[in-house]
């Protein structure tokens, strides 16, 4: 099982600012920016790599629910950053599929 599954079923405790049936939101417990979350499917996808046409419609939702995350989180208007890592090269540390989502700060670009 991987940690966030073990979040997903409240084995390990994070602060969760959004959750629907089957994906959530929660802070990074490694935070890079004043405001850093993560969204999460609760169902594992290891990676984009992993991912299947059927994971389309859910990573949809997670991608139209990060408006209201942002807006939850009070970055909207200031501006955010969605970020997926993919592989080594990319920082990707847990293979279950996630969006970072980085606000109350600006960024660099490029991302270093
Ligand atoms: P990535 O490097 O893209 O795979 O990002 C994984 C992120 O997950 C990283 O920024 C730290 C975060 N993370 C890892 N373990 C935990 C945990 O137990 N709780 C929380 N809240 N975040 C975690």
């Amino acid at each position: 099982m991987t940690i966030f599954e073990k979040i997903a079923r409240r084995e390990i405790p994070a602060a969760i600012v959004h959750e629907e049936d089957d994906f959530f939101a929660f802070k990074d417990v490694n935070p890079q920016a004043p405001v850093h979350v993560l969204i999460v499917p609760k169902r594992v996808i290891p990676g984009l790599s992993g991912s299947v046409p059927g994971d389309a419609e859910l990573l949809g939702r997670m991608l139209v629910a990060s408006k209201e995350i942002a807006k939850k989180l009070g970055v909207a208007e200031s501006g955010y950053r969605l970020v997926i890592n993919h592989g080594a090269d990319a920082g990707e540390s847990v293979p279950h599929l996630h969006i970072h989502l980085l606000g109350g700060r600006a960024m660099a670009w490029p991302p270093g």
